[in-house]
């Protein structure tokens, strides 16, 4: 068993519920979570069944009474210990990352440093939750809005993110007075069950156990359940466009309340006039970090004839020397991906691509070693390529070419999708133009640097197809309440609104 499993309290077998009384004996079947990059186990757990889903939310229902009542700047206390608490087990965490999802040590610590930095995002907002105040049309009226907690928030996310994801609804459904109940993916269990541990702490020492639960579970026996619960006004769901079409059906069906954060196929567009090493570097980052299994990695490229043939030398030939190997180990850019059937995923999207007739310029192939690496791959497509509209999880970027901008941002945006997208320019005028109401379609528009790789003091998410939620910063934190509208009388008169007159 690796020291950093034990340092992060993490037994051989652990159990995959945790409540008010912090962790319960689970009856569910058992899961086994690997190293994507050797195939060892790591540590199993024991999935929470029906009657464990209820305990949890029966007792984040509870704590949610009392936290409630906290003033915000005093849940944005506690908040602050948590990102204190995360700063402790950065290392740790990040290496665990590692370990269960494959990701690079710098981005496995950049992971943790994210869910750092929402907490203290956070903690700023606790001071903040404003309404607006406006002017009645009656004498003697003061009108203004508020803003109250929701409830028992259900977060659902996926592997890619298995830290950060939670800290960007947590930490900011936390200051708002909510309490959170967390299932996270079965691909990454034990870096829920650490991030859990850690944060949980904090709020057990606070006299606020329940506040955060965690369900981890089979989808069709606590997701199911979490997604049809009147318990649970917002249910927050980062993952495929599949499942979070079948999320939104189920909740709106209920009158609940989705934030949505799904697929994206999002697009760099390089100008004739950009500076190319800044694009080669971001293009890079963007296609081939976390090995293309970000939401936000980039999936297509958007070349201008007069830079095409040269960038495309550039790029294959910094692709064919990306370091692939144990994300641990230093130096390495690119790691594995999830699992078996991302691979299979990978080389069925590579078989449709050249049936399609898109041309493999590099890549295209597993890589020959235990785990499951795959080659970042390049491909020259067609403007019609089938495969360019998919998103493949995986690091495959698609290459065109254009000749005029606005056919190049039409074509950006003739996708399914609307996560995040970028132009590399120096001209101001293509820049504005890929900016204006006539320009990028996506929640995300970026100049001269990649697609992904967000700051989280801006609104995340995208349109479309995306799911149309904004997570992280901004004014988000507006999603986890509930708005009220007061309407004040102070007079001894009672006008009615409209001119209505009504006496008795
Ligand atoms: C995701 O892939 O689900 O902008 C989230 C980024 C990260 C978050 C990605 N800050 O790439």
């Amino acid at each position: 068993m690796h020291d950093v499993l034990k340092r992060l309290g993490i037994d051989e077998e652990t159990y995959g519920a945790a409540g008010a009384g912090g962790f319960y004996p689970t009856a569910g079947p058992l899961i086994t979570s690997t190293n994507p990059t050797t195939g060892e186990a790591l540590a199993k757990v024991r999935l929470g069944r029906r009657d464990d889903y209820d305990r949890v939310i029966t007792e984040a229902h509870d704590a949610f009474l009392r936290w409630r009542m906290l003033p915000a700047p005093k849940r944005g206390e506690i908040v602050r210990q948590m990102g204190e608490a995360l700063r402790e087990h950065k290392d740790d965490l990040g290496a665990l990352i590692s370990l269960e999802v494959g990701k690079i040590r710098s981005e496995g610590l950049g992971e943790v440093q994210e869910s750092i930095d929402m907490a203290e995002l956070a903690v700023g907002m606790s001071r903040q939750l404003y309404g607006l105040s406006m002017h009645s049309e009656r004498p003697q009226h003061r009108m203004y809005e508020q803003w109250h907690p929701l409830g028992v928030v259900g977060v659902i996310t996926a592997f890619n993110f298995p830290n950060a994801v939670w800290a960007w609804n947590a930490m900011v459904a936390l200051i708002a007075g909510d309490s959170v109940v967390w299932k996270p993916s079965l691909k990454a269990p034990l870096t829920a069950i650490a991030t859990h541990k850690i944060c949980d702490q904090v709020l057990q020492d606070a006299g606020f156990g329940g506040v955060l639960g965690l369900i981890i579970g089979e989808d069709k026996v606590v997701g199911d359940a979490l997604i049809r619960d009147r318990r649970l006004p917002l249910i927050s769901a980062t993952g495929s466009t599949r499942m979070g079409r079948h999320v939104s059906a189920v909740v709106a069906s209920r009158l609940g309340r989705c934030l949505l954060e799904l697929g994206g196929n999002n697009a760099v567009i390089v100008h004739r006039d950009a500076d190319l090493d800044l694009a080669i570097r971001g293009v890079a980052f963007g296609a081939c970090g976390t090995a293309g299994q970000r939401c936000t990695s980039t999936r297509r490229l958007f070349l201008h004839q007069d830079i095409a043939e040269a960038f495309v030398d550039r790029l294959v030939a910094a692709y064919n020397t990306l370091p692939i190997g144990d994300p641990l180990d230093e130096g390495t850019l690119v790691g594995p991906l999830i699992d078996q059937d991302a691979v299979t995923m990978y080389e069925r999207a590579i078989a449709s691509i050249k049936e399609q007739g898109g041309e493999i310029l590099c890549g295209g192939q597993r890589v020959d070693r235990p785990g499951h690496f795959v080659k970042p791959t390049l491909v020259r497509a067609p403007l019609d390529l089938p495969m360019a509209k998919e998103e493949t999880f995986a690091p495959i970027l698609y290459v065109f070419t254009y000749d005029d901008l606005d056919r190049a941002i039409a074509a950006q945006n003739d996708v399914d999708q609307g996560l995040s997208s970028a132009i590399f320019t120096d001209s101001f005028r293509a820049a504005e133009t890929f900016l204006s109401h006539a320009g990028s379609d996506c929640g995300i528009a970026n100049v001269n640097i990649g697609t992904s790789g967000a700051e989280i003091g801006g609104a995340f998410g995208g349109e479309k197809d995306t799911g149309g939620g904004r997570e992280a910063g901004s004014d988000s934190w507006k999603a986890y309440m509930r708005r009220q509208t007061c309407t004040l009388n102070w007079g001894s008169e009672l006008p009615l609104a409209q001119g209505v007159s009504f006496d008795v």
